[in-house]
């Protein structure tokens, strides 16, 4: 059997990062596309020449050519430009538009049977614009974030307890910006939810809040320190987890920016939502209880990436 193929479109910071995860998984042969010319071969050569020592059997190949993606199992989609401090992600968005119209339009040629993963900012709208511009099914056109934001409040609440993050599950819900919804009641120590350890004396409500600010602050905080670029190890982990997903069939259940026809109360958004990732992409959007509380936070959340989808209507007229 033909090993898959991983189109990586964007070979920059996550799109290198991701190469690299790739052929060490040995997902399957990986392609890097990029406009800029050369950087993307040098990733490519650049990461099989780790492949002896490392021992993965995985063909690389960098191009500027979208015929290189053909027949592509798995598209996860980098390109644009990242923030700079100072920048929030929806200062990306008239920019950003633009390559997802041709990134978009590349994947619906050559590549139209894939699951593709997007991770451009601002996210929601832009996996929103890729999906129409593609016109690939929305089951099979998603955004990465909400791992990404888990993760984030996973690591900061395993730091907090003192304990392993294999046994903290964290949820966070609504659009990848600043009204992402880190919700508590659904978050657990070894299946504990967070209120009752504020109770059991485990942490304080002060310091719980103070950890859910930091995981909606936890891009600005890698921007603020790296002050060239956003973060990408963790992004391209989170992806990749995805992409393992949708390949073995796993059944995941994992939050992801997707097409939400009628749940949560929305009809017809694209947004971060607890999403079963199986063999045909994102299978089912959990249609989870909240509270009034909750509901009124993912409310704000989801205003938000309305109005980031309205101004890319504006932008670009042919968006339906
Ligand atoms: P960077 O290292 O700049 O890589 C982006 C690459 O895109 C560059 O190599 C560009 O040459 C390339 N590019 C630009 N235009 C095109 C085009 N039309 N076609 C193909 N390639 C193009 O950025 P990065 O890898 O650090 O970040 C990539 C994106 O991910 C940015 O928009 C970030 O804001 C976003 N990001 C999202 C998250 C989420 O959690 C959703 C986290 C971190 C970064």
């Amino acid at each position: 059997m033909a090993r898959p193929k991983i189109a990586l479109i964007g070979a920059g910071m996550i799109g290198g990062t991701l190469a690299h995860m790739a052929a060490m998984k040995e997902l399957g042969d990986i392609v890097l596309f990029d406009i800029a010319e050369g950087m993307p071969e040098g990733k490519a050569l650049d990461i099989a020449e780790s492949g002896p020592s490392e021992g993965f059997d995985a063909n690389l190949k960098g191009t500027q050519s979208y015929a290189d993606i053909a027949g592509a199992d798995v598209c996860i989609v980098t390109a644009g430009v990242p923030r700079k401090p100072g920048m929030s992600r929806d200062d990306l968005l008239g920019i950003n538009l633009k390559v997802m119209k041709s990134v978009g339009e590349g994947i619906k040629e050559h590549a139209p049977d894939a699951f593709v993963i997007c991770i451009t900012n601002p996210l929601d709208a832009m996996v929103w614009a890729l999906q129409q511009f593609s016109g690939l099914p929305a089951n099979k056109v998603c955004g990465m974030a909400g791992v990404l934001d888990s993760a984030r409040f996973r690591h900061f609440l395993a730091e907090e307890f003192g304990v392993s993050m294999k046994d903290v599950t964290a949820f966070v819900l609504g659009g990848h910006g600043d009204t992402m919804v880190p919700l508590a009641r659904y978050s657990t120590v070894g299946g504990i939810p967070l209120p009752d350890l504020v109770e059991m004396g485990w942490t304080t409500q002060d310091k719980l809040d103070a950890i859910i600010q930091r995981t909606r602050d936890g891009g600005a905080e890698i921007v603020g320190l790296l002050k060239t670029g956003s973060a990408y190890y963790a992004p391209a982990t989170s992806a990749i987890e995805m992409a393992v997903a949708y390949l073995k069939d796993q059944k995941r259940v994992l939050p992801c920016a997707a097409y939400v026809e009628d749940a949560l109360g929305l009809k017809g958004l694209y947004v971060g939502v607890p999403t079963v990732i199986g063999a045909n992409g994102v299978e089912k959007v959990i249609d989870i209880k909240m509270n009034k509380d909750e509901q009124a936070m993912f409310d704000k959340s989801v205003d938000a990436v309305k109005g980031l989808v309205k101004a890319c209507k504006e932008i670009d007229n042919t968006l339906a």
